[in-house]
């Protein structure tokens, strides 16, 4: 039998874990680490687990999957779901604004509701009492699947709706979805163990709900929005369709950010102009703008044409699919030796832009799409994410046409070209001998985040590497201006510049050094970690795999690169580097992950007199705070200086601390002391 501390602490948990996934979900205004969610949920599962009188069917602990179905059960929708004309210009939205003020017989634009139209699976969600009942599919609009035990399992849909004044019985229709972020981590993951990726977001929402074992839709990132009500008692109902959305704020329920009230077609092209510009930023796909005339006794005058309302429309925006035509495979060589298949294309306009090329990834990608010389392709650009063929029309597969083979060796340096077990990645074995890992390390040498080395660019990296001045990293600290004004587009200032530049670059740190030398696996954070728990590059170099793997973040594959780099001659360029008089001040060395600033997430922004903001964040990290780009209900402290503009604005807002930057010393040399 629980005790009382036990039931009084589940309940604790319970109620923080539904704060949390709320402040996630419907502010967007994550307060806590996500270690911190997962700690928490493990405790309560263990309390759960010692007292099963404890456990609740609504407990965030219940969300981790149901045993099996044999089939989803086939259910009717209490009031059809309906579909979305579409408009594919501005005369199409012109034309619909016309009919409905015609319909309405009024001469001004009736007031809409746009939001973004998600890319995902329509579901409608049933709240009996407050807890959600029953989930289905849209289906044929008319009969869906019941897929309650899959729904149950995504965090951003509550279980039990907020506050009290929900009707007894209400259906919220909306869009499940998998952010970007999610699709990509997922497909990476999908395509390492050499399982078939997704072909994009929308369809592995789809396939994530479509698992008759709940306990795999569980680990699918999926994401919701809701934007509409389905069936629900009209007594003390809102008139409108935005008041819908607020109320369904208050009970708890996602509802997008960017839904705006519009009066104009020319308010709606600006909305839709905005968004389209901001497409690509977005952490999820969207493939249009909605329009909803706002208030309900409007809806009703209008009624609806087939399956579709008169009151509503999905302007499109351009797709973020086409199909083009293969017109070769180029093999890339990366820093590390990693071939990288490049699909060269007849150039098509997808996403908003004209792409003539796309990545191919890795050879079990090539023979997963099955992919052969000349075929026609289907390529996805969508957010920032580099262009991918998803898949290939076999069908026009022209007779007779050669499938796409892997090289036998280098096509850069001809060294013979290896598979390493358990990988998909090809790898030439050219080392440094090869020009192309040699540029490519160079590039990542030099790069902002790293060296710094401001002006040393590709072309000039191909020219240094060509003739044969560059063999590694540490021959940059020996270049002469003669030899740099000896090359193609390289004026005596510009040398000199360049010389200055490198110079510069001497006086680094150890985490920027550490990561500019380009060990497999180590990016910036791996370098913090690395520099801030060893404390030197001579004690990083020293450490066996088993000291690496007790920093935070260092797994064995990452302990087997660093020591293996230590441990090769690769070493030897760490050693002329420090002979070029390439050097760092030493690092206060932190004993465990919990610096003085631990729990802390800072923000830094304006203009910084005693160091670059890059430098004042490594401080930060190195005192164990979190840094972060932007300003949210999770930042402990904005340092702001001059120009500090939108976030200190934001910052205030939130009631965020501000500091400026005497302060920011003050603290840092504290911590640091203490
Ligand atoms: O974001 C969406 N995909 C979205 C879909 C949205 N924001 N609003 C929608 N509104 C409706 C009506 C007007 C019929 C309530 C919709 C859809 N329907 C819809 N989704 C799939 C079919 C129809």
């Amino acid at each position: 039998m629980a005790d009382e501390a036990s039931t009084a602490r589940a309940r604790e948990l319970r109620e923080h874990l539904e704060r949390w996934n709320h402040e996630y979900y419907v502010l967007d205004a994550p307060s806590i680490p996500d270690a911190d969610y997962d700690r928490a949920l493990r405790e309560l599962a263990e309390l759960e687990r010692s007292f099963p009188e404890l456990i609740d069917p609504e407990s965030p602990t219940q969300r981790v999957g149901a045993p099996p179905l044999d089939v989803f059960e086939s259910v009717a929708h209490p009031i059809p779901m309906l579909s979305l004309d579409n408009a594919f210009s501005e005369d199409e939205l012109a034309a619909f604004v016309r009919r409905i003020c015609d319909r309405l017989d009024v001469d001004e634009t009736p007031e809409l509701v746009a939001e973004p139209k998600l890319d995902g699976i329509a579901v409608s969600l049933i709240y009996r009492d407050g807890r959600l009942w029953r989930a289905a599919t849209r289906g044929d609009g008319t009969r869906g699947e019941d897929i309650t035990l899959n729904v149950r399992t995504i965090r951003a849909i509550p279980l039990r709706l907020q506050g009290d004044d929900w009707p007894a019985e209400l259906e919220v229709r909306g869009e499940i979805f998998m952010p970007r972020a999610g699709f990509e981590a997922f497909n990476e993951q999908a395509r390492r163990a050499g399982e078939k990726p997704f072909v994009n977001p929308r369809n592995a929402a789809a396939g994530s709900l479509r698992q008759l074992d709940s306990s795999i839709t569980a680990k699918r990132p999926l994401d919701f929005f809701a934007y509409a009500a389905g069936q629900h008692p009209d007594d003390g109902w809102p008139a409108s369709h935005w008041e819908v959305l607020e109320r369904f704020r208050g009970w708890g329920l996602p509802v997008s950010r960017e839904a705006r009230r519009v009066a104009s077609l020319e308010a709606c092209e600006t909305y839709y102009r905005e968004m389209e510009a901001r497409r690509d930023g977005l952490a999820f796909d969207i493939d249009g703008i909605v329009y909803k005339v706002n208030a309900f006794a409007a809806q009703r005058e209008l009624g609806f044409v087939a399956r579709a309302p008169r009151w509503a429309i999905a302007r499109k925006f351009p797709a973020q699919e086409a199909m083009t035509t293969l017109l070769g495979v180029e093999f890339q060589v990366g820093r590390t030796g990693a071939i990288t298949p490049v699909a060269r294309l007849k150039p098509v306009f997808v996403g908003g832009v004209t792409v003539s090329n796309a990545t191919l990834h890795n050879m079990d990608e090539i023979a997963r799409l099955n992919l052969h010389e000349d075929d026609t392709v289907v390529v996805r650009r969508a957010g920032d994410v580099i262009p991918q063929v998803v898949s290939v029309i076999e069908e026009r597969r022209r007779e007779n046409a050669p499938v796409v083979i892997a090289p036998q060796s280098c096509p850069v340096c001809d060294s013979p070209v290896e598979r390493v077990e358990g990988e998909a990645a090809l790898r030439c074995t050219g080392g440094l001998v090869c020009p192309a890992q040699r540029k490519a390390s160079l590039r990542h040498f030099a790069a902002r985040r790293a060296m710094d080395i401001d002006g040393l660019g590709d072309k000039l990296i191909e020219q240094l590497v060509d003739r044969g001045l560059v063999r590694n990293v540490a021959d940059l600290y020996h270049l002469t201006q003669e030899q740099l004004c000896a090359l193609e587009r390289m004026g005596e200032k510009s040398a000199q510049k360049l010389l200055g530049a490198i110079e510069k670059s001497r006086q680094t740190t150890l985490p920027r050094f550490l990561f500019a030398l380009g060990i497999r696996e180590v990016g910036e954070a791996t370098a913090v970690s690395l520099a801030n728990h060893l404390g030197s590059l001579e004690a990083i170099a020293a450490a066996d795999e088993d000291t690496l793997m007790a920093i935070p973040d260092v797994g064995p594959v990452v302990a087997a690169h660093v020591w293996g780099f230590f441990t090769s001659a690769q070493q030897e360029v760490v050693a002329q580097l420090r002979e070029a008089g390439v050097t760092w001040p030493d690092v206060e060395r932190a004993v465990d992950n919990d610096g003085p600033l631990k729990d802390q997430t800072w923000v830094v922004s304006g203009r910084l007199e005693s160091c670059s903001r890059d430098e004042a964040e490594e401080r930060l990290r190195g005192l164990g705070a979190r840094t972060a780009k932007s300003v949210s209900g999770k930042t402990t402290v904005l340092l702001a200086g001059p120009g500090a503009g939108s976030k200190l604005a934001k910052a205030e807002s939130l009631g965020v601390e501000v500091i400026d930057e005497a302060e920011f010393l003050r603290r840092v040399q504290a911590g640091a002391e203490g």
